[in-house]
């Protein structure tokens, strides 16, 4: 019939005057299913974690459940990340760099640059948006830390929270962290109170894994045939490190050596895992030249350390092993779940952790973050007499920063670093009908931007050129699919540049290019940065620093990256906490301590005055923000 046939894409059916006489076309309305044999996606993003801790890569934490996924699997030697909280998260949101996503730093520490915004822009859609157009329920648990937080109010817009996002629900935590007894919840698109009380056996690692199962059922019952991605972010191993006391109790003494110990054990186990190649060597305790790093992130050595101290900073870390061990329990009942539901078996499950091992508890550790919050010194006979209730609800603890270097053994630094220690992190990945190899290692070098195109490929699912209506930018990333029944195959990815916090570096063919120019280290003058060259298909720890013999080399890879900056908006460069109005306040006010003022930007607000920053808090910096 004569009129506009435009107002419905695509509609291939016949319209009448009788409906008796049209002919109807569904397919123009409803999603289309998922392709034939399409597998379910469970992804696990852990908080936190370096590559020495799980006892999958060698280490004294038991995560039986990692463990049976990497027998059932793949575990990967060179898999990286950004070297932080929600610039990694926002890869494995959309497959873009973190700085192309507005995320070059967290939430809270956004300014007014494309890169810095924390504002996804339209033109990275998520891998949910992607999938639930391609036939996927989209389901995500736990921690969140990519809503920009002029959106985190009660009565905010809800533009950038998960249901906006492709999800269709969304349970867990906004921020960064958050107490795992009493968490601040919000389910779908509002806040909640948690459900019942730690004397009623609350813990948020196990209300997320009962959510988990409770949202795939819902999906298994509404449509049996119909697959589901779903994205699964505990709160560990981020602190605070709280953890049910037997679980704690089973790690007694186990960490009695010390780090430097740990690092000495852990590496041949690593090395006879095939996790790193024979003849890596150690780096240094303390690898950084002083004034070119936050003193805060320094490491006191163990054999320095008074009896008192040993004893609480061995408790810390047995502490973080429950947190860890009691959570990966938890996965495992989802994975059971699975498996006696038959969906196991043709479930792509990615286990993976978001940066490298936390060195944010200062070099003395913490009972109670609150004091560094608050610029309150830690105390020893204070902490030690809480020594017992580490890990329970009156306490909110985090580890001394030689324990970050011990679990990322047996490289340079941690967390927020772009050596890497910060960047280099556990990857299991397992899917039986999917993957022939069991419990094999890959070494190919990869990066948190693959993750995104590997699921597509796996999937079977081509990334669209134009999601609703925005034209896209390309993923940043490669599919990691062909190392899956091929451990010999070449890396199939060039280059990976790197930028946390001010500290630059770039990976290009086996070869490493870091600035000795710590992360909020407030030098500036980054144009007189020194680089370090590393050529990491020999020296995979990055212990021995060439530069001085490739100085070619070293100038290829400041070209190259700075091609790569400026292709993914990652200047301009900030190497304080920071920002916009609060910076001139700050700077007019205070010249020491340029990295220790943070408290976050709000778009707009103009935010409050910076607090006053004494010594205490110089060395507890670090803990007054929580990526
Ligand atoms: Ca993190």
């Amino acid at each position: 019939m004569a009129g506009r046939d435009g107002d419905v894409q695509n509609f291939a059916g016949t319209i009448n005057l009788d409906v008796r006489d049209s002919v109807p076309d569904w397919s123009a309305f409803t999603a289309k299913p998922a392709p034939p044999g399409a597998p379910n996606v469970l992804v696990i993003l852990y908080d936190d974690t370096g590559i020495a801790s799980w006892s999958t890569y060698g280490g004294r934490v038991s995560m039986p459940t990692l463990d049976r996924l990497a027998a059932s699997g793949l575990t990967y030697g060179q898999w990286h990340t950004t070297a932080l909280c929600s610039p990694t998260r926002s890869c494995f949101l959309t497959g873009r760099n973190h700085h192309l996503n507005g995320f070059a730093s967290i939430s809270e520490a956004a300014t007014g640059f494309p890169g810095y915004s924390s504002h996804i822009p339209p033109q990275n859609a998520t891998i949910a948006t992607v999938l639930r157009d391609a036939g996927w329920s989209t389901l995500w648990v736990g921690k969140n830390h990519n809503i920009p937080v002029d959106a985190w109010g009660a009565g905010s817009s809800r533009k950038e929270w998960p249901l906006a996002q492709g999800y269709d629900r969304f349970y867990g935590f906004i921020g960064g962290e958050c107490n795992q007894w009493f968490p601040s919840l919000a389910e779908d698109n509002h806040y909640i109170d948690q459900p019942y009380l730690p004397e009623e056996g609350y813990h948020l690692s196990k209300d997320l894994a009962d959510k988990a199962i409770a949202f795939i059922r819902d999906v298994n019952q509404t449509d049996p045939e119909k697959p589901w991605y779903m994205w699964y972010c505990p709160g560990a191993n981020h602190a605070p490190h709280h953890a049910p006391q037997d679980y704690i109790a089973k790690y007694k003494g186990m960490f009695d050596d010390g780090y430097e110990a740990y690092r000495e054990w852990v590496l041949p186990r690593m090395i006879e895992r095939g996790i790193v190649p024979e003849g890596t060597e150690l780096t240094p305790l303390n690898p950084m030249p002083p004034g070119t790093f936050v003193e805060a992130d320094a490491v006191r050595p163990w054999d320095s350390l008074s009896g008192d101290e040993k004893r609480l900073f061995a408790r810390m870390a047995e502490v973080f092993a429950g947190f860890s061990e009691y959570t990966d329990a938890q996965i495992g009942r989802v994975i059971d779940f699975l498996e006696e539901s038959g969906q196991l078996d043709n479930t792509l499950v990615i286990y993976a952790a978001d940066n490298g091992a936390s060195g944010e508890g200062s070099p003395q550790g913490s009972v109670n973050e609150g004091k560094f919050f608050n610029g309150y010194p830690d105390d020893i006979e204070e902490n030690l007499a809480m020594i017992d209730e580490l890990g329970s609800p009156n306490t909110y603890n985090h580890y001394p920063t030689g324990w970050a270097v011990a679990f990322s053994t047996p490289f340079r630094m941690f967390k927020r670093y772009t050596y890497q220690g910060g960047v280099c992190d556990p990857l299991v990945i397992s899917w039986p009908r999917g993957i022939r190899a069991r419990g094999e290692v890959r070494s190919q070098y990869h990066h948190a931007v693959d993750i995104v195109p590997t699921i597509l490929d796996c999937c079977g699912v081509e990334m669209s050129g134009v999601v609703n209506g925005v034209e896209q930018h390309p993923l940043s990333g490669v599919s990691m699919r062909y190392s899956f029944d091929d451990a010999a195959a070449p890396t199939t990815k060039e280059t990976q540049y790197y930028e946390m916090l001010g500290q630059r570096g770039i990976w290009h063919r086996g070869w490493k290019a870091v600035t000795e120019h710590g992360p909020i280290s407030g030098m500036s003058n980054f144009e007189k940065d020194r680089w370090q060259l590393f050529h990491t298909d020999e020296d995979r720890s990055e212990a021995h620093d060439v530069a001085d013999r490739y100085p070619d080399k070293v100038a290829e890879l400041k070209e190259l990256w700075m091609r790569e900056a400026k292709a993914n908006n990652v200047l301009p460069l900030n190497d304080m906490m920071i920002t916009g109005k609060d910076l001139q306040a700050f700077l007019a006010d205070l010249l020491t301590f340029p990295w220790a003022g943070f408290h976050a930007a709000r778009p707009g607000s103009g935010g409050q005055r910076p607090p006053r920053v004494s010594s205490a808090m110089a060395m507890s910096a670090s803990g007054l923000w929580n990526p």
